[in-house]
């Protein structure tokens, strides 16, 4: 059987050069190229890995790939995908200003920096200045998102304001609660260890301000002063401002004045300019809270920015995998096809376009990683976010 089979075989052969040889005018070329090339290729034993050249071993329609994705233009046209573009590419064109993957590190640490000082005991209308400042702060902190990493240091509670206790009061500087704490510190039981005592240093307390951010450097770091007047101990505020701005900690520094007369309000202002921050002027307490709803509007906003960013990247994650396994099954059907017709080439260079299109995916996949770690950090949070916005707005209306 294996002798005739031979015999056949090598009787073709002949019968092939000789017809070549005598019908084709480039019959010395074949001479010199390889007689067993039109054998038909071995079918035991060949594996994917053996096929050298893929290009070859099916039509040229597998091969085109426009999209880069791996999956063949042909078979993402049949499932209804767009062949020339990435169809899962994440849309946050609606997740708002500033919604980039940056603001994933959305976490801001906030220090407030709080002017206990004697002349926070005047009426502003019918409450002390101090009172009205210690109202919005609690408002404040009790609606702000979790985020907002809050701290709270005090200065002026100690001594008095006279002469007497100007050196005791001058040094009297104290964090009350460190970055991060003050929501879990309680911001009543904070605020209720001072009244108006003492005189204003403002330098010092912002040189004291500065240890809180060791370790913070490169973070959205924030510092917000609530005071009522001048340094009055000697320190150059403006100076510390523009030092402490400008260190690696790239800290911005917020000033709000209390009805503050305008020369006074000139040396608040020049704080927060070297400070890199602004300056508000606050003459009542409706002035005081609309300063602290707008930097928990505008928390809010950065946060679901980031939250809408991330479930784009999620939502974009999903429809690939969904795509992906649609086009595996498809090119399975496929491979099916060529396995029952005895075609082991093309069904293991099948494989081989699968593999590719699994590859590629897992890629996809793992450059989303982080964004999809976030998104179930984020997820458990947003509830609260968009509570707390709603409770913001309503406020606003009022
Ligand atoms: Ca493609």
């Amino acid at each position: 059987m294996k002798a005739s089979l031979f015999a056949m075989t090598l009787f073709g052969l002949l019968y092939r050069f000789l017809l070549s040889y005598f019908s084709s005018s480039e019959s010395s070329s074949f001479i010199f190229s390889n007689p067993f090339h039109h054998l038909p290729a071995p079918e035991e034993n060949t594996t994917y890995t053996e096929v050298k050249d893929l290009s070859q071993s099916l039509e040229p329609k597998w091969y085109k790939d426009s999209d880069k994705n791996a999956i063949p233009d042909f078979i993402e046209q049949e499932l209804g995908y767009n062949p020339t573009q990435d169809d899962c590419r994440a849309d946050v064109s609606g997740c708002g200003e500033g919604a980039t993957g940056e603001d994933l590190d959305f976490s801001v640490n906030t220090l407030l920096l709080f002017d206990a000082s004697g002349s926070m005991a005047a009426r502003l209308g019918t409450q002390t200045r101090m009172s009205l400042a210690k109202a919005s702060l609690t408002r404040y902190v009790t609606g702000v998102p979790e985020a907002v990493r809050l701290g709270l240091l005090v200065y002026g509670h100690r001594g008095t304001n006279q002469e007497s206790g100007k050196a005791e009061s001058c040094a009297g500087i104290s964090l009350l609660a460190p970055i991060g704490s003050l929501k879990e510190a309680g911001i009543q039981n904070t605020l209720s260890q001072f009244k108006p005592t003492g005189w204003t240093p403002i330098a010092a307390a912002l040189l004291e301000a500065r240890k809180s951010f060791q370790g913070l450097e490169g973070k959205h770091n924030r510092i917000i002063i609530v005071s009522d007047g001048l340094e009055t101990c000697g320190g150059d505020p403006v100076a510390v401002a523009r030092q402490l701005h400008e260190s690696g900690l790239e800290v911005n520094i917020d000033v709000i004045g209390l009805h503050v007369p305008g020369s006074d309000a000139q040396q608040l202002r020049k704080i927060a300019q070297a400070g890199g921050g602004y300056y508000y002027d606050a003459r009542s307490q409706r002035e005081l809270d609309a300063y602290f709803e707008k930097q928990q509007l505008a928390s809010q906003k950065t946060l679901q920015a980031a939250l809408c960013y991330v479930k784009a990247h999620a939502d974009a994650g999903q429809c690939d995998q969904r795509m992906v396994l649609k086009a595996t099954d498809r090119i399975y059907a496929e491979r099916r096809k060529f396995t029952a017709a005895g075609d082991i080439a093309k069904a293991n260079a099948l494989i081989q376009i699968r593999v590719q299109v699994t590859d590629a995916h897992n890629r996809r996949k793992k450059e989303r990683e982080p964004i999809l770690v976030k998104y179930n950090e984020l997820k458990s949070k947003g509830n609260a976010i968009l509570s707390n916005t709603l409770k913001t707005n309503e406020r606003l209306r009022r």
